[in-house]
């Protein structure tokens, strides 16, 4: 890699995607606006009187949330400090699989492999070789089949291609599409745990309050189907010492993959059950 990885780079392209993918449509009515501001700008008043604070501390909040924005940095402190919550009222109802949040990296479109597959990677992509089997099902158990998996993961050094320079385009990101029996079977490597960047201002926090910016190894999935609810999750790895202390508090003991050691690297199986979309 020539290029090296920034925070700011990171954060722009997270910015830009959010933009492109995200942009909302609807408004909302002006009665919910009016609570919601109101209830949040009031327990930022209560924090203020309950702990006195000063001029000094209030300028520090208004250069770093105007540093959050220079350094495009907006998805990335969402993402981790307040999607966990949203993620948990939004699935609330569900009989099917736990999801967790998606993060700001995931891009959609990410090259199809049919039903059994390799995600795209570099030759000496480092990492332990997993092969992971499931079937994505309905809640009454009938296989769902020709539903997409999406997957994407960051590299051993902890990069998102497409959000990183020097990856290629859809490096450790795929698409599968389960067969008629709902089954797919992806081959891919173990992520390794993984630090958000803390060169911008999310990583000035940390450090100011004495955080770690540690998430556990996760590979990201959303799982779609005709009919059903999308499933965004992430799946994780027992023994991994920051599962109890995911910055990100996206972690939950549904989302465990266990491997087992299998050839020259490990094997699991794991699938998904949706929920039919609510009438
Ligand atoms: C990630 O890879 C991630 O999954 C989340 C939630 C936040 C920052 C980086
Ligand atoms: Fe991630």
């Amino acid at each position: 890699m020539t290029e090296t990885a920034s925070a700011a780079a990171s954060g722009a392209s997270a910015t830009e995607r959010f933009r492109t993918d995200k942009a909302v449509t609807a408004a909302s009515p002006k009665e919910r606006v009016d609570l919601l501001a109101r209830e949040v700008i009031d327990a930022l008043h209560a924090t203020v009187r309950k702990h006195k604070v000063t001029y000094d501390e209030y300028n520090a909040l208004k250069a770093w949330l105007i540093n959050v924005g220079d350094d495009g940095e907006w998805p990335l402190f969402l993402d981790v400090w307040v999607e966990h919550v949203i993620e948990e009222v939004a699935t609330e109802h569900r009989q099917g699989s736990k999801g967790t949040i998606e993060g700001p990296y995931y891009v959609p479109g990410a090259p199809d492999q049919g039903a059994t597959g390799t995600v795209p990677m570099r030759d000496e992509e480092a990492g332990t070789p997993l092969t992971w089997t499931g079937r994505v099902t309905s809640t009454d158990g009938s296989a769902l089949a020709g539903a997409k998996v999406e997957v994407w993961h960051a590299d051993s050094d902890g990069f998102y291609s497409r959000f990183a320079p020097g990856l290629p385009e859809w490096n450790l990101r795929a698409t599968f599409t389960t067969d008629d029996s709902g089954a797919f079977e992806i081959h891919t490597i173990k992520p390794a745990p993984y630090q958000i960047p803390t060169d911008g201002a999310c990583g000035k926090l940390i450090a100011a309050a004495g955080w770690h910016a540690w998430r556990p190894a996760h590979i990201h999935v959303k799982v779609s189907a005709p009919g059903h609810e999308l499933l965004t999750a992430q799946l994780y790895f027992p023994g991994d010492e920051h599962n109890d202390d995911d910055i990100a508090s996206a972690v939950k003991p549904e989302l465990m993959l266990n491997p087992t050691p299998s050839g020259d690297g490990e094997t699991v199986e794991y699938g998904f059950v949706l929920d039919p979309v609510r009438d």
